[in-house]
Order: C-alpha cells, then structure tokens, then sequence
C-alpha cells in the first residue's frame, strides 16, 4: 500500500488528486506503525522546516521514518519532504533533520551577484531541472528517465520555496537534477537506492509533474547504490521563467450560484445594468473555464471572489466546493481570494482569517490573495510603527519589530504556511497632482511622471501616485501602493498582484511604471495585472527595460482577453517564447 505523510498543514489535497488522476490508491499516515507498514512513503511537506520536523517528532514519526528509509522501500519526498532528508536548515537553525543526505539546506540570495540585479525571494514558478552529468551519459539518460526526467529536453516544474541545497560535496552522489535560480545552482531532485526526492511540486506542475509521479509510482526496485560524483549540467536558463496567469473574477448570479464575470471596470460591478452603466457580464462557469485555461497552458489560475466583502467567506460555502472540483482535475498552482479576513458572526463568535486561509488549503488552495484586509494590516502597522519610533512614519519597511505583533492575517497565515501562500492583490488608481500643487509627504515615493490618460487632457505631461483601495475599487484610503507593497512585505506576504483600476478591462496594456514602481520597492514576485489586450503586452511587461531596479516582472495575468477568447493562452506563451523570455510551453 501506498501511503501519504500528512501532518495537517497546507494543500496536500493537490498531491492526493494527482495520485487519484493516476488510478492509484493510497492512505494516510495516521500512526507511526503506518509507516512501517507502508510498501512505499510519499511526504509532501509543507510550510517550514522546523515545523515540519517538529511535527514529526511530535506525532513519533521521526525514528520510523529513518527505519523506513533504511529498509530499501520506497520514499519519495516532495519540497519539505526532500529537505527534511538533510541535516538540517538556515530556516531553523535549531531544528536536525534526519541527516540521511550530508548537506545542510541554506537560503536563497536576493540579489544576483553575476548580473548586479535584484533576485526575487521566494522562488516562485517554473524552471527546469536539468540532469546532472557525469562519467557514464547513457547511464545517467537510463536513471533520468527511469524517474520520468529527460537528459536531451529538461521540462519545466513549478517550484515555491526561500531555502535550497546548493550543488556541494555532500550531495555529488545523490543529486540527480539541479536547478538555475538566478546565479545560483541548487539541488532540484536527489536520488539514491530507494530515495527520490524533488524540490519542485509535481502535483503542481501539469503533465510534466503527472508523468514524472507516474513514473516512480511504477517503480518496482530500489538502484543499486552508485558512486556518480555528478557535477551540474551547465544551465540553459538564468532568468527566471516567466508565468502567464489566468484570473476568474467570480460572484453569485441571482441563483446563488458562481459565474465568471468581467465588466469594463471595477465600478461597473456595482451598479445596476441600466442604459447608462455597462452591464454586468455573465462569462461562463468557473471550473469550466479554468479547466480550458489549464488545458490550454496557463502556468497558474486564480479565483477572485469580488463580492465576498459582504460576507463571512466560509459562510460562501460555494467558493469551497468550487475549489474541491476545480483542484480534482487542474494540476497547476491555484490562487484563492476575496474575504480572507478575520471575521465575528452576529452571535459573537470569532473567525481569524488564518481558518478561512486553512479551509482552502485543505481544499486544493497554494495561496490565498488577500486585498481589502492587507490595507487595514498596513495603515495599523504605520500606526504602530509611529507609536513605537515617537515620530510619524511612512516608510512601513522601516518599522521597528514592536510594531509586528502577529496579529494580522498576514503575519498568521505567512507564519502558519510559507510566505509563499500569501499573495497581496493591490487594487490602486491614480491620483493626478497638478503641476503647482503639493505633493502629499507621505506619497512621495510613489510619485511618478509620465503622461495624462484622463479623456480630457489626454497626451498631455503629468505627475500621479497610486493610491490604494478597499472593496474592489469602493473606497479610497490614505496609503500608496509603494507603503502597501513595502508594508505587506514587511508582514511577510510572499507575492504581489498588481492591479489597476485604471486599466482594468481596457485592453491598452498593463501599467508599466505602476509596475515597474512596484517591482522596484519590494523583493517578492510581482503579478502584473489588468490591461492586457495583446500578445506583446505581455512582453512588455516582462522586458527588463521597464525596471531600473534590475528586478523583473515574473508574471503577468489577464482575464477578459481570454474569456472573450481575443488572443489564446498559448499564443501569448509562443510571443513571448518568441521574444526572447523563458517560456514552459511543454
Ligand atoms: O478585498 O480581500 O475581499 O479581495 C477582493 C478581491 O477581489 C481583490 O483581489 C480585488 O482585486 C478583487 N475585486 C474586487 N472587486 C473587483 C471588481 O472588479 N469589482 N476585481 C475585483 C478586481 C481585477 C482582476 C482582473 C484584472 C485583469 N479585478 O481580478 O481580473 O484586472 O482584468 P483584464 O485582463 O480583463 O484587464 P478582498
């Protein structure tokens, strides 16, 4: 029997439905004779090495699992699940591993020594995994593709991590793939005898994931163990690989029931259809829809609940199930957002944000989007910031720690579940100042100049700042989108999607200096959004020349050119292959 390693923490759901896709059956461990009794493990950790280790010690697990491992069967161990088998990690400096691999788990640099340019932290997307090389090349294609990896054409897979094993003495006999990450080369899968293990999350990583799990699942014996002193394969890619995303707005229809939906803007949403607003559209079912955009290449999908402002999200037990469903059959990363805030129901009880964040995970969820929620967590940790220097800040990066009492959703879920489950989706709109007009102090890092899109002095030069909404768009706060990225940041959300009220349903390109602002104040991923209306759109958002900061855009993500079915997933994946970047097009 096959079994599966689940301590209770973030989406193993992905991992089983992939197992299940595959026609294979498996259980749970529960007990810590489970282990023993297994004919061949699969651990799927998640969040951070200490807690994952501290749960296992907790559960008993810690000296079966060595036993396991000792005994020949098979272990294949996913993220976390590979990096327990080191000695231990920078992550958590006190925590041992089980030291089956002589190497220790370190941190990514964020910075890119070779090009002198920033280096998002996390990791966050797909890159491939390349072959080590040594002596004997037919032997290492033959193990290669034993475990569904080839030597002539490396696929790409989605990885989401901050530490890594880099390429060492230690891991010369059991690296069996590495990985570009800017200047560094890691470990990506280590294998010998009956260990396999992936830094990369196949259950995440479409049908080259799939096929790489199929292929050990039909193993049927351990290597014998072999003395490869392997050396990494000189990299193919440097830059990080750019991810075209696909964004499903949903909300209830009068039915209850979710549909897709896209209007011109995001005010459209509110008003009733009359003959003087443009009317709310209906664009399709949502599993439907994701389904076709994960068929059609989509590196990840999201699902913004834009109505969930009004509700307790959990009470919207719709948007749970339609995740249960689309996550059974889509094998790319799913972001989750709308409603992911604390919450008191009319009888009093509490509701942290971080069970909402829980319920998705569990539900097929890799990162839930929080937006109203994160401006609230910023403007209070400015204030706390204020209170604790005795002076009014605006920078919220700069805030001493006593102002991070752990208590926003962002801190909990980030703490609970990686950074990398924690994306802040930005909804900013500009604010023109007039050429004589005072910029507001506190704004000033977020002031740009360019030129005026507003109809009536349209082409003409002007200076704006990003001012940061709540409610999709509804009201206006006093923070910009430089204090937001920094501040969430600093509260340790792991990604940013960058919308834009302005160009939202527009199809005349993303923002760029909103974006490249943005991308230059933080060092996480960025998603550039709204505006798409072409193919090279995409290109531009990704090409290097829109950052001073050296920093990329990573992704890009659209909604209504690919609803309304004006350019294809995989027309904008081949342009930008096309013009240069690096593309998963497998
Ligand atoms: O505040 O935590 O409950 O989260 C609400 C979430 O719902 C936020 O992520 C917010 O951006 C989103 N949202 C709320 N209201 C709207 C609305 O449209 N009325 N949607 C809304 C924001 C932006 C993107 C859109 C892109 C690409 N829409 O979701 O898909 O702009 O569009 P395009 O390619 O067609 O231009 P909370």
């Amino acid at each position: 029997m096959l079994y599966l390693l689940d301590y209770g923490a973030g989406n193993i759901q992905s991992l089983a439905n992939s197992l299940t896709k595959l026609g294979h059956e498996f259980a749970w461990v529960r007990t810590p004779e489970d282990i023993m009794r297994a004919d061949a493990l699969l651990f799927p950790g998640v969040g951070s090495f200490g807690s994952a280790m501290q749960a296992l010690s907790e559960k008993g697990f810690v000296e079966p699992l060595r036993a396991y491992i000792a005994s020949g069967r098979p272990y294949m161990g996913i993220c976390v699940g590979m990096q327990v088998l080191f000695q231990g990690s920078d992550e958590s400096a006190n925590a041992k591993g089980l030291g089956v691999v002589p190497a220790r788990v370190e941190r990514f640099s964020t910075t890119d020594g070779a090009q002198n340019a920033r280096k998002a932290v996390p990791h966050m997307g797909w890159s491939k995994a390349e072959l080590v090389e040594w002596g004997d090349s037919e032997a290492r294609a033959a193990l290669g593709d034993r475990y569904g990896l080839s030597a002539s054409m490396p696929r790409h897979y989605y990885f989401v991590h901050s530490y890594r094993v880099p390429f060492c003495e230690g891991v010369r006999d059991w690296a069996l793939a590495t990985t570009q990450y800017g200047d560094e080369t890691f470990v990506s899968v280590v294998q010998r005898r009956n260990v396999f293990a992936t830094q990369f999350h196949p259950e995440k990583s479409g049908q080259a994931g799939l096929a790489l799990l199929q292929a050990w699942l039909s193993r049927t014996q351990a290597e014998p163990p072999s003395a490869r002193h392997a050396v990494p394969t000189a990299p193919t890619a440097r830059a990080p690989t750019r991810r075209i995303v696909a964004c499903l707005d949903v909300r209830s229809n009068d039915d209850g029931d979710l549909v897709v939906t896209k209007g011109e803007s995001y005010d459209v949403r509110e008003r009733k259809p009359d003959a003087s607003a443009a009317p709310v559209r209906n664009m399709g079912k949502p599993v439907e829809l994701a389904q076709r955009y994960y068929e059609e290449g989509a590196d990840e999908v999201a699902f913004l609940n834009i109505t969930s402002f009004r509700d307790w999200a959990l009470g919207d037990q719709p948007m749970l199930s339609l995740l249960n469903v689309a996550a059974a059959t889509i094998f790319v990363p799913l972001t989750i957002g709308g409603g992911i805030r604390d919450f008191t129901d009319p009888d009093g009880t509490f509701h942290p944000a971080l069970n909402v964040a829980h319920a998705y995970f569990r539900a097929g969820a890799d990162k839930v989007s929080i937006g109203s929620e994160a401006v609230y967590a910023v403007e209070q940790l400015l204030s706390r910031a204020s209170a604790a220097r005795g002076e009014v800040m605006f920078d919220p990066a700069d805030a001493p720690d006593a102002a991070l009492q752990g208590d926003t959703g962002i801190e909990q879920i980030s703490h609970k579940y990686g950074a990398q489950a924690v994306v802040v989706s930005i909804d900013p709109k500009r604010v023109y100042v007039d050429a004589d007009a005072e910029v507001p102090c506190a704004h000033a890092a977020s002031l740009v100049s360019g030129v005026d899109e507003r109809p009536a002095t349209a082409g003409q030069p002007a200076r704006w700042w990003y001012q940061c909404t709540v409610k999709g768009g509804r009201e206006a706060r006093d923070l910009d989108a430089v204090q937001l990225a920094r501040g969430v940041e600093r509260l340790g959300a792991g990604e940013l999607l960058i919308n834009s009220i302005d160009r939202d349903g527009s199809n005349s390109g993303f923002d760029l200096q909103l974006m490249d602002l943005v991308r230059g104040s933080v060092n996480i991923p960025v998603v550039a959004s709204s505006g798409a209306g072409c193919a090279q759109h995409f290109s531009e958002v990704f090409a290097a020349r829109h950052s001073a900061h050296g920093a990329p855009i990573e992704a890009a993500l659209a909604a209504g050119i690919f609803h309304r079915r004006e350019v294809s997933i995989a027309e904008v994946k081949t342009y930008c292959a096309q013009a240069g970047y690096d593309i998963r097009l497998d």
